[in-house]
């Protein structure tokens, strides 16, 4: 395939028809984030608690060189369980594609796609950033919040990385970060960083009111709403960091680096916690879910507020 061709599922179809709220999903936490068959019970989930909240789930992915917006039961299984996948950032569109080929779009992958079927809204656990003692590891996915006018919701940026050199960039690239409900940048696992976010707001409705404001003035970059994990699930930092330290430390002595870093030490911490630090992903995953349903519903009514 040498000209991107997109496919959009019959339920974002109908939502966009009928002005209902869409929620955009990623897909490499399925294929590259999580084991089987976490990732597929994970991906369910996800739509589910979309749609508990009144919107319509659009997961996306590469299927046979095909970028899909929105994928059925049955294409999400295949998806889960597929041996030779992708991880997609915007610079392999062209790969999958030639090689007609199935892959998870990551946090940057998914909001390119975002941005060819016009969604607003975007749930993901926590977006990549600058790696720990890796000069130059520095994920896509800044450069994409940097650019791409959209609201993304995450649970703070991926513990492993290195959270002050994050948030930097993320200034330096005039991207605001919101503490939902919070003063604090979360860390993923843990609800607490000591670093401080630009703006704290309360309410869904809040955030689409800060959003249009942002791109009133021109500003082309994206809106990304740190939302706390649930308490309930949360690991503190200071349980957290030996097992971080230990899995960058193994991640150098083997010489991993690249895009094989982030899956790697996810699947290593899990390791190192038991599973605990899984399900703690599992619970931010599907919190932010629920909470970009709400807003995606805000962002809606807005949009029919202007027209009036
Ligand atoms: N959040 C998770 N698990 C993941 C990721 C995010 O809970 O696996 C993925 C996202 O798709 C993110 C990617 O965009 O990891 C970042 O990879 P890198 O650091 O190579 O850019
Ligand atoms: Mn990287």
């Amino acid at each position: 395939m040498e000209e991107l061709s997109i496919k959009i599922s019959q339920e974002v179809n109908e939502g966009n028809r009928t002005r209902k709220a869409v929620v955009a999903l990623e897909s490499t936490v399925l294929t590259h984030g999580l084991p089987r068959p976490q990732n597929l019970q994970l991906a369910r989930d996800m739509e589910g608690a979309v749609r508990e909240n009144g919107a319509a789930p659009a997961t996306i992915a590469f299927l046979d060189g095909c970028l899909h917006i929105g994928l059925s039961d049955s294409e999400l299984e295949r998806l889960a369980n597929e041996d030779n996948v992708y991880k997609v950032g915007p610079r392999d569109y062209g790969t999958v594609m030639m090689k007609a080929a199935c892959g998870g779009t990551t946090v940057a992958g998914t909001m390119l796609a975002c941005k060819h079927a016009d969604l607003k809204v975007f749930a993901t656990g926590g977006i990549g950033g600058v790696h720990r003692d890796a000069p130059f590891d520095i994920s896509a996915d800044l450069q994409a919040l940097a650019s791409i006018p959209m609201i993304v919701v995450c649970a703070g940026a991926k513990a492993i990385l290195d959270l002050p050199a994050t948030l930097e960039y993320l200034e330096t690239m005039s991207v605001p970060v919101v503490g939902y409900g919070t003063d604090e940048f979360p860390a993923f696992y843990s609800r607490e960083s000591g670093l401080d976010v630009s703006v704290k707001l309360e309410t869904p409705q809040e955030i689409v009111d800060f959003a249009k404001a942002h791109w009133s003035t021109g500003s082309q970059s994206a809106v990304l709403v740190a939302n706390p994990i649930p308490l309930a699930d949360a690991i503190s930092r200071s349980e957290m960091e030996p097992h971080i330290t230990q899995a960058n430390k193994e991640a150098h002595d083997r010489g991993i680096h690249g895009k094989a870093l982030t899956p790697f030490l996810l699947q290593r911490i899990s390791e190192l916690t038991e599973g605990k630090s899984m399900r703690a992903n599992l619970s931010l995953l599907l919190n932010n879910a629920r909470l970009a349903a709400q807003i995606a519903r805000a962002w809606r009514m807005t949009e029919r507020q202007m027209e009036i």
